[in-house]
């Protein structure tokens, strides 16, 4: 039996902040996890170097399951973002030596191909309605099969998703950034846009949209009602849901598909959500919901009730969770499609990863594991930069869901 000899803790900011995990078998098999918390990195980070690492040296590194019951039931104090993302990094990087121990790819331990490759999608956005139009055409000639379109309110300050550089990077703030919010003005502009990016490019690709947790129910009934000539593939986030009854009066109004799950971290977040089918679409992560092996009974829970996935894939999720997604979203039966937003360039130069984009689709690495590595040498070059995503306000000046 191999045991965990090493745990090592990486906190860089590549052109983004990432934290890793790295742990290394006394027979020199490595294997990466993801515990990138966007806003609150190093809370996982002192989570697993001040409270983990010391449990994990001389453990067997075979022993995934066990491992996750060790680490969740032992803790005492459960879930929540913080605990969860840091599980997950470990239970990721078991996978990890896993695939390298049986010299397979992580998807064949899974069960093999489900499909030809994974559905993706980008994010178009504009300061406008012209230049949303634009972008989204770039995306369509990129070879995007889906797009997300959201663009900026007029007269309405920081909207959320409207991208700046090359990726959109929401944590771009030495402290959080006040971004004022208005919801009738939302309601009346975002349906126009949607509209307008179907009249120019018609029906043949998916639309997506991210309300992002900003709406009330009735709100969010209004806004699904507002756009069902759209044909979204889904709205994302249309209601904050800690409150998974809420979903229930959206329903009652709307067939705009919603996507939901992003922010939650364990199977009890979207348990209600997914069995009373409150939701087409399930948005949780490898990285922030414990990992491979609580994602997949989060999925195979979704199956049971004709629930897509839908995971999350925004810049803040490193290339080794985006890796971990691919070998999931690539063997699960209830696949629904997979967020790619990409990375900024100096990322490329600590991950190296194996994932590719063809015709619209990721496909993972053949190579044994994950098909990720971590360069901490390169990591060196980009120092740890503390970063906050914004703060929504109302007009009346009251803190609102960003
Ligand atoms: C968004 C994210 O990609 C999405 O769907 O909700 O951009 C989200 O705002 C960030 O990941 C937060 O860190
Ligand atoms: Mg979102």
């Amino acid at each position: 039996m191999s045991k965990i000899e090493r745990v090592e803790v990486f906190v860089a900011s590549p052109g983004r902040t990432f934290v890793t995990l790295r742990i290394t078998t006394d027979d020199g098999v490595t294997g990466l996890g993801d515990a990138t918390l966007n806003g609150r990195e190093l809370a996982v980070a002192s989570y697993l170097r001040d409270h983990l690492v010391p449990l994990l040296i001389g453990k067997d590194p075979a022993r995934i399951e066990d491992m996750w019951q060790y680490l969740y039931r032992g803790a005492y104090w459960r879930r929540g973002p913080v605990t969860m993302t840091a599980i997950a990094a470990v239970d990721t990087a078991l996978w990890d030596i896993k695939g390298k121990t049986a010299g397979l790819p992580v998807y064949q331990l899974l069960g093999g191909h489900s499909r030809d490759g994974v559905l993706v999608y980008s994010h178009a956005s504009g300061t406008d309605v012209p230049s949303l139009l634009d972008d989204v055409q770039r995306y369509l000639e990129l070879g995007y099969k889906a797009v997300r379109a959201q663009a900026a309110v007029p007269d309405v300050g920081g909207t959320y998703g409207v991208r700046k550089g090359k990726v959109y990077e929401p944590a771009a703030t030495e402290l959080p950034d006040e971004q004022p919010w208005d919801t009738e003005a939302y309601l009346g502009f975002a349906p126009t846009y949607l509209e307008a990016v179907r009249e120019r490019f018609g029906f043949g690709f998916h639309l997506l949209h991210d309300v992002h947790h900003r709406l009330t129910p009735i709100e969010a009934a209004r806004f699904g009602k507002s756009v069902e000539a759209c044909r979204l593939f889904w709205m994302e986030d249309p209601t904050p849901a800690e409150n998974q009854e809420a979903f229930r009066l959206i329903r009652q109004h709307t067939t705009t598909p919603i996507a939901v799950g992003e922010v939650m971290n364990s199977i009890w977040d979207v348990q209600h959500l997914i069995t009373e089918q409150l939701i087409d679409y399930v948005r949780t992560t490898v990285v922030h919901a414990g990992g491979i092996t609580h994602l997949r009974r989060i999925f195979d829970l979704a199956a049971l009730y004709q629930v897509r996935t839908g995971s999350h894939g925004a810049t803040d999720l490193s290339p080794v969770s985006m890796a971990a997604a691919v070998h999931l979203d690539i063997s699960v039966p209830n696949f629904g499609i997979q967020e790619h937003m990409g990375h900024p360039d100096e990322a490329a130069e600590v991950f190296r990863t194996g994932v590719t984009f063809a015709d619209g689709m990721l496909h993972p690495s053949e190579e044994p594991g994950l098909g990720v590595e971590y360069d901490e040498k390169a990591a060196e070059r980009f120092p740890y930069q503390q970063r906050y995503l914004p703060v929504a306000r109302r007009l009346d000046g009251s803190v609102h869901d960003w």
